[in-house]
C-alpha cells in the first residue's frame, strides 16, 4: 500500500457539511459556542466518528475530547493532532473544524492503508479555543498543560456560572486538572491544520502555509466612569461624558497600533457597552475590552504603557475615572526550525508553499509549553474569517490534510530513532 494520503474530497466535504449543520440556528452565521447544547451535540457527532475509525475516546480533566490510536512502541510519547470545533458568534464553517476533521480523516486513511505508527496518535478537539464568555480563550488547551489558574476557574459568565462548573457541564473534572496536566516530554509533537484566516496565501498565490510563529495576545478591560445626566438640559462644559472619554482611548489604541515595531502589531476594540444606553441620556459609564497582538512581547508592553499614560491624561482632562485591568494573555511562540523544515518538506509535495506567522491565536500557544508545535495553513477566500463568508475550497482542505498526514509519517519516523 502506498504511504501517501488520498484526495478524499467527498468525505471531507460530507464531514464539514455534517458538522456545520450542528449550530445555534437562531444565532447568525455558523455559531457553535462552547458549553452550549450545540457544542455538546457536535461532540456526540465527533465521538461517533472517532469510534468509527477505532479510536479510544475519552474526555480529559479540562473537558477536551481525545481519541487515541495505539502506536507500535508505547514507550514513545504520543504525537498529537488537534484543533477546535467551537466558533465565534456568527462564525464560519472552517475555523478550527478542519483541523479536528483532518485528524479523523488521517486516522481513517492510516487504517485503510494498514499503516502502523511507532508513536501513539492523539486526535484532540480542544474546548473553548475562541474568546469565551469567561473572558479567556484556549480554555481546554490551557487546562491540558496546567495553565488554568484557580482564579481562571473562578471566572464567571454573564449568568454567574463559574468556569469550574462549565467545565463539568462539558464533561471535565476540574479537581483533576493539576494531576492530569501534561508536562514537558509527555507528548512528542503537536501538529495542527488550520485556515489562514487572512489574505496572504491567496494574494501571494500559495497553496499551503508553513507557520513560523503564533502571535501572543493580551486582552484588557477598561471601565470609564463619568456621570449620567439629561442630554438636553446639561450644558457641554458641565458634562462628565464617559463615551467621548472612551472614544479618545479607542483612537489612542488605533494610533499606538499604527506605530512601527520590530514585528507587526494589531490592536482592536471588539466589544463596548454604553450605560445607561439611552438616546437622551449622557453616558455615565462605558465598559470595553481591547486586545493587542504581536510576535514581539516588548511591543505589547510598549502598547500597554502607552494606553496607561493616555488613560491618566483623559482622566485629568475630562474629570472621569478610568480603570484598566488585564483579562487574559497568551505568549507568542516561534516554531523551531527543524519543525518548520519538516512541515515545509511535506507541504512541498502537495503544493506551492510559503512560510508565514499566524496573526490568529491557536491552541498551539498553550501546547508549546510542553512540546514542539507545528502548523499548516490553507488559504481563506478573500482573507475572510470569523464570519459566515469564511470559505476554503474542499480541494485546498484536502491538500492540507495530505500535507499534515505526510508530516505525521515523517516525524513519526524521525522522532522514533
Ligand atoms: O481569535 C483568534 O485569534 C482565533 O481565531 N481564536
Ligand atoms: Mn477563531
Ligand atoms: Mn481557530
Amino acid at each position: 500500500m502506498t504511504k501517501t494520503f488520498e484526495k478524499n474530497e467527498k468525505r471531507i466535504e460530507q464531514d464539514i457539511i455534517a458538522l456545520s449543520a450542528i449550530i445555534d440556528s437562531v444565532a447568525p452565521g455558523y455559531t457553535r459556542r462552547p458549553f452550549t447544547k450545540w457544542h455538546l451535540e457536535s461532540r456526540e457527532w465527533l465521538i461517533r466518528e472517532m469510534k468509527n475509525c477505532g479510536l479510544d475516546v475519552r474526555i480529559d480533566a479540562a473537558s477536551n475530547l481525545i481519541g487515541k490510536r495505539q502506536g507500535v512502541n508505547p514507550e514513545l510519547p504520543p504525537i498529537m493532532i488537534g484543533s477546535h470545533t467551537d466558533s465565534v458568534v456568527g462564525g464560519g464553517r472552517f475555523d478550527g473544524i478542519i483541523g479536528v476533521l483532518a485528524g479523523i480523516e488521517i486516522v481513517r486513511q492510516l487504517n485503510e492503508k494498514k499503516i502502523e505508527l511507532a508513536h501513539s496518535l492523539l486526535i484532540v478537539d480542544f474546548t473553548a479555543e475562541e474568546a469565551s464568555e469567561f473572558g479567556i480563550s484556549t480554555i481546554g488547551s490551557r487546562g491540558m498543560v496546567g495553565n488554568l489558574t484557580e482564579a481562571d476557574l473562578g471566572r464567571t459568565n454573564a449568568e454567574g456560572l463559574p468556569l469550574r462548573n462549565a467545565l463539568k457541564v462539558a464533561g471535565g473534572r476540574p479537581d483533576d486538572l493539576e494531576t492530569e496536566a501534561l508536562k514537558v516530554g509527555d507528548i512528542s509533537l503537536y501538529l495542527e491544520l488550520h485556515i489562514e484566516q487572512g489574505p496572504v496565501l491567496e494574494q501571494t498565490q500559495h497553496e499551503l502555509g508553513v507557520v513560523t510563529g503564533i502571535v501572543g495576545i493580551q486582552r484588557h478591560k477598561v471601565v470609564v466612569e463619568g456621570q449620567a445626566n439629561h442630554a438636553g438640559t446639561t450644558p457641554m462644559h458641565m458634562r462628565f461624558d464617559a463615551l467621548p472619554a472612551a472614544s479618545e482611548l479607542v483612537l489612542a489604541l488605533e494610533e499606538v497600533a499604527n506605530k512601527t515595531y520590530t514585528e507587526q502589531v494589531v490592536g482592536t476594540v471588539g466589544r463596548m457597552f454604553v450605560e445607561p444606553n439611552g438616546a437622551n441620556v449622557i453616558p455615565g459609564r462605558v465598559v470595553f475590552d481591547f486586545e493587542i497582538r504581536s510576535l514581539d512581547p516588548h511591543a505589547l508592553d510598549q502598547m500597554v504603557e502607552y494606553m496607561k499614560n493616555k488613560i491618566a491624561h483623559v482622566e485629568t482632562s475630562r474629570k472621569v475615572s478610568i480603570t484598566m485591568n488585564q483579562l487574559s494573555h497568551s505568549d507568542a511562540i516561534i516554531v523551531s526550525e527543524d519543525v518548520v523544515q519538516g512541515v515545509e518538506k511535506s507541504c512541498q509535495r502537495f503544493g506551492t508553499t510559503l512560510r508565514l506567522p499566524s496573526g490568529a491565536g491557536h491552541d498551539g500557544n498553550q501546547l508549546a509549553k510542553v512540546a514542539p508545535v507545528g502548523m499548516i495553513f490553507v488559504p481563506s477566500k478573500n482573507g475572510k474569517s470569523h464570519c459566515p463568508e469564511e470559505w476554503t475550497d474542499y480541494a485546498e482542505v484536502v491538500k492540507g490534510i495530505q500535507a499534515l498526514g505526510t508530516a505525521l509519517l515523517s516525524f513519526d519516523k524521525a522522532l522514533s530513532v
